[in-house]
This record gives C-alpha cells, sequence and structure tokens, in this order.
C-alpha cells in the first residue's frame, strides 16, 4: 500500500531537521485541502482518508520536532496548542458526538512522516484496541 512504502521510504534515524513532503504542503509547493490555518498550525485532509473526516494538524516550524519523542520543553506550548486546533477543526467538522486523535511515533507506531502530526479521525464509530 501507499503507507507500506511510506514507511519503507521514511527514516525515524533521520536527523530531526530534515525536510519532509509536510514542508512542501506548508510552502503550497504540493496541493493539498487546507481546512484551518493561521501563523502556527496547518490542518489538511489526508490523502488516505481512514474515515469520513480524517485531517492531518501539523506545526508549520518543525523546529526538530519530528516525532513526538524528540519533544523537549521548548515545545510545550506549540503542542498544546496544535491539541487545542485540533479540537476547534473537529466542531468545524461537526464531529459533535465524538473523534479519535492519534499521534503515530517511530517504527514501532507505524510513523511514516517524521514531521510531528496530529491526525484528527471521525465521522463513524470508532473502535478499541487500534490496529
Ligand atoms: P503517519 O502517522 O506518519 O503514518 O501519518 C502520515 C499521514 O500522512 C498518513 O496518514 C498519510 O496518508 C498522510 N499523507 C498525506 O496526507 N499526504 C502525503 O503527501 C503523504 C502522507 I507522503
Amino acid at each position: 500500500s501507499e503507507k507500506d512504502a511510506a514507511l519503507a521510504a521514511a527514516s525515524s534515524t533521520a536527523p530531526a531537521d530534515t525536510p519532509t513532503i509536510f514542508d512542501k504542503i506548508i510552502k503550497k509547493e504540493i496541493p493539498s485541502t487546507v481546512v484551518y490555518e493561521d501563523d502556527k498550525a496547518l490542518a489538511f485532509r489526508d490523502i488516505q482518508p481512514q474515515a469520513p473526516t480524517h485531517i492531518l494538524i501539523i506545526p508549520k516550524v518543525k523546529d526538530g520536532l519530528s516525532g513526538l519523542s524528540k519533544a523537549e520543553e521548548r515545545h510545550i506550548e506549540i503542542l498544546g496548542y496544535l491539541l487545542y486546533i485540533a479540537k476547534v477543526v473537529a466542531k468545524q467538522e461537526g464531529l459533535d458526538d465524538g473523534f479519535r486523535i492519534v499521534i503515530n511515533d517511530g517504527p514501532s507506531g507505524c510513523q511514516s512522516v517524521y514531521h510531528l502530526h496530529i491526525h484528527l479521525i471521525g465521522g463513524r464509530q470508532m473502535n478499541w484496541p487500534p490496529g
């Protein structure tokens, strides 16, 4: 699948500031469906949606945050901010009955893009445990 190819191409050991495809999405060098944008955050629809609503919320400035496992104290503010924006976008999408937030981290977490992102997934019944 596309995900498997992305996982194979991804490197969790790349330097924390190595550019990813999300930099091109931020710079609008490749198209995406943006649903929310401000000076700090961008939210756009996932190209391989796993539910009727599947949106990625990312920091515009990566600042070494290739994944949650790389978080330092200086990232506390942006991490809280992105989670808040996830809630704003969930409301905007009409997910009033609930939704799922996911952050994949590293190979075991099935992370394929090494620029921190919050998955906002909804519009159908979620299950537990996740795959
Ligand atoms: P992951 O948690 O690192 O696996 O999430 C990466 C997501 O980015 C995944 O759901 C992809 O479908 C999605 N994505 C995208 O929306 N646009 C792209 O150009 C690429 C990946 I590459």
